[in-house]
């Protein structure tokens, strides 16, 4: 299998499908597997290189959902996804159970928010299916993640635990080159927190595999706007393209044209002689 990096040039876009109630940007309005699939389809359309199904929220405070209400939110979104679009889907999810069903049903890349840590099977399944793995950091769990966040250094902090996970992922036969790292904007963190991991991702992207950033809409993003969560796309593409500037190689966005056309100018400008 190539490379990510080969396989998915920087900058790459991530677009995101949530199949849940109560995610935190959009939750509830692509509940309804047919809206979900056309979601994801009008996703790909503007542009997504992946598009990547979440069937369990993460947003702060929220409550985990057994693996089998996870599966019959996102199978038949994958399904449809596989068969209607050739961009490839990848699995929000902590659960190897999930995860395995999902690869099963065309899911071609797993995006563990714990990065390998919440289920011990994890590892295993994505090893044994050969596929490309997210390693994401995140303090404590989404339920009391955000309850008075701390860090010697945020930076280093987050860098040698992404180190660690890699190693883990490695020693557990999952192929390095299939493997990308996040530093988990919003998961545990303060608004500093936040802008220190985004002002030195140079540091997040010298550990060696390319990394995925996801900004958007976050609250961090209300708190320096004053927008509320419709209003944060402009913000969001701010964040992106600072954040590929310093070397990140995937954004995970809910609205994929602006983001993909700022990067597209973007790119345009760093290409000009
Ligand atoms: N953020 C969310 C979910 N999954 N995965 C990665 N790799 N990086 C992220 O920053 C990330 C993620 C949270 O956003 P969203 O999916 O919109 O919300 P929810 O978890 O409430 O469904």
């Amino acid at each position: 299998m190539l490379p990510l990096r080969e396989r998915f040039p920087a900058p790459a876009v991530m677009g995101v499908v949530n199949v849940t109630p109560d995610s935190f940007s959009d939750g509830g309005a692509f509940l309804d597997p047919a809206a979900a699939i056309a979601h994801g389809l009008e996703l790909a359309a503007e542009g997504a290189d992946v598009l990547d199904v979440g069937g369990e929220s993460t947003r702060p405070g929220s409550d985990p959902v057994a693996p089998e209400v996870e599966l019959e939110r996102v199978l038949p979104v994958i399904e449809g996804l596989v068969r209607e679009t050739d961009v490839p889907v990848s699995i929000d999810t902590v659960k190897a159970e999930v995860a395995d069903r999902a690869i099963r049903a065309g899911a071609a890349i797993v995006n563990d928010v714990t990065a390998l840590r919440h289920d011990p099977e994890m590892a295993a399944v994505v090893a044994a299916a050969g596929v490309p793995v997210c390693l994401m950091h995140m303090l404590g769990e989404p339920k009391t993640m955000q309850d008075d966040p701390r860090y010697d250094d945020v930076v280093a902090d987050v860098s040698a635990f992404l180190e660690e996970r890699v190693d883990f992922a490695r020693d557990r036969g999952i192929d390095p080159e299939q493997i990308c790292i996040d530093p988990g904007i919003g998961f545990g963190k303060t608004v500093d927190h936040n802008l220190a991991l985004l002002r030195h991702l140079d540091r997040i992207a010298a550990i060696g595999p390319p990394v995925l950033v996801g900004a958007s809409r976050k609250s961090f993003l209300g708190v320096l706007t004053g927008e509320p969560l419709e209003g944060r796309d402009v913000a969001t593409v701010a964040v992106n393209l600072a954040a590929v500037r310093r070397g990140a190689w995937m954004v995970r966005v809910h609205a994929v044209r602006p983001t993909r056309d700022a990067l597209t100018v973007a790119a345009a400008i760093e290409a000009a002689p």
